[in-house]
């Protein structure tokens, strides 16, 4: 049996921090334009793709901060309303991050799948933040992500996408953003839902604090870049591996401001953990692929059965305990 249905991963390039929301509606317009070409089904965006990554700037709380966010049904947001438009118009399912602001005025790291017929299917809130609460001293630019969003509280729900004609009572989809890729607990509660695409957006900065207050660690060099864009596969391949689902993974990339450089690396990963479309640029760009949703069930039937192998009554520790208890040193080997 094939299940085939053709997907995209669009990367997103530069976005300045005085870029007006209705180029980038123009610019994501272009990319869905390019789906529609190729009779594409589903495109997934990169998190909080029509803006450039704010966190990375110090904003007084308030209604400086609040601008950057968007509050109620996203979809019905006047700037954006075009897209979301343009997609129901091609019947095309898009995945699309951007930053929540809640009628309780909580502010999250938001995605929603909205399907071809234009309904939110559902809604995803990061859940591994990464960054500080406090600005840093002496480093060129901040990650304030847990200064400006809460944690998650909708954790990983796998949904079924109705309409695509594919069977089996309709592909299972999840959401990730960003730093939760790095986390192998979100994909396994995914992956017990039987997720079978997972989609992810995301922002990595070229370089990254290593230590806290080390500004040298900060700088630009293609030694970084190519390490955070091996830790990006790393986690897409393996994660995909052995939850037998593939990824559509989009990058907010380019060097926003003449100085903030992204990674890009925007990827479609396969159930066997094998990139099967990459991006060649680090502007907008459209990664596609046909893809078997039925491809993930030979491993799940066999070396990654999990209700035949898996041994959640060993897990307790992983539950039970937050950070690393060390095991009593050795007085001899002080
Ligand atoms: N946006 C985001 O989550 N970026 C992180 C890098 C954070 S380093 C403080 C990531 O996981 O790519």
């Amino acid at each position: 049996m094939t299940r085939l249905l053709k997907v995209a991963a669009a990367q997103v390039g530069k976005i300045d921090i005085d870029t007006p929301y209705e180029e980038v509606v123009q610019r994501m317009i272009a990319l869905l334009d390019q789906a529609h070409d190729k009779g594409i089904k589903l495109v997934n965006f990169p998190e909080l793709t029509f803006t450039t990554f704010f966190p990375r700037h110090i904003i007084p709380f308030g209604p400086e901060l609040d601008k950057w966010y968007q509050k109620g049904d996203v979809t019905k947001f006047d700037p954006f309303k075009p897209f979301f438009e343009k997609a129901k118009e091609y019947g095309i399912a898009v995945c699309v991050g951007y930053a929540e602001l809640t009628d309780d005025d909580e502010h999250y790291n938001t995605s929603v799948f909205v399907d071809q017929a234009g309904n939110n299917l559902n809604k995803y809130r990061k859940m591994f933040l990464p960054g500080d609460k406090e600005p840093l001293e002496n480093v060129p630019w901040q990650h304030l992500e847990k200064r400006y969003f809460l944690e998650g509280n909708l954790n990983w729900k796998a949904f079924r996408w109705p309409g695509t004609g594919t069977g089996h009572g309709g592909p299972i989809i999840g959401q990730l953003i960003c730093n939760d890729r790095r986390w192998p607990e979100s994909w396994k509660i995914l992956g017990l839902q039987g997720a079978e695409i997972v989609c992810i957006g995301y922002n990595t900065p070229v370089s990254n604090v290593v230590e806290p207050g080390k500004a040298s660690q900060m700088v630009n060099s293609d030694s970084s870049e190519a390490m955070a864009t091996f830790h990006n596969e790393l986690c897409l391949q393996y994660n995909s591996y052995h939850n037998c689902c593939y990824s559509l993974c989009s990058a907010r990339t380019g060097v926003d401001d003449g100085k903030y450089s992204l990674i890009a690396g925007t990827t479609i990963v396969d159930p066997q953990g094998v990139i099967i479309a990459k991006s060649k640029t680090n502007e907008d760009e459209l990664v596609w692929a046909e893809i078997d949703l039925d491809s993930c069930y030979p491993p799940r039937n066999r070396a990654f059965n999990f209700a035949r192998h898996r041994r959640p009554e060993e897990y307790k520790l992983i539950v039970e305990q937050k950070g690393v208890k060390e095991p009593a040193p050795l007085e001899d080997e002080m």
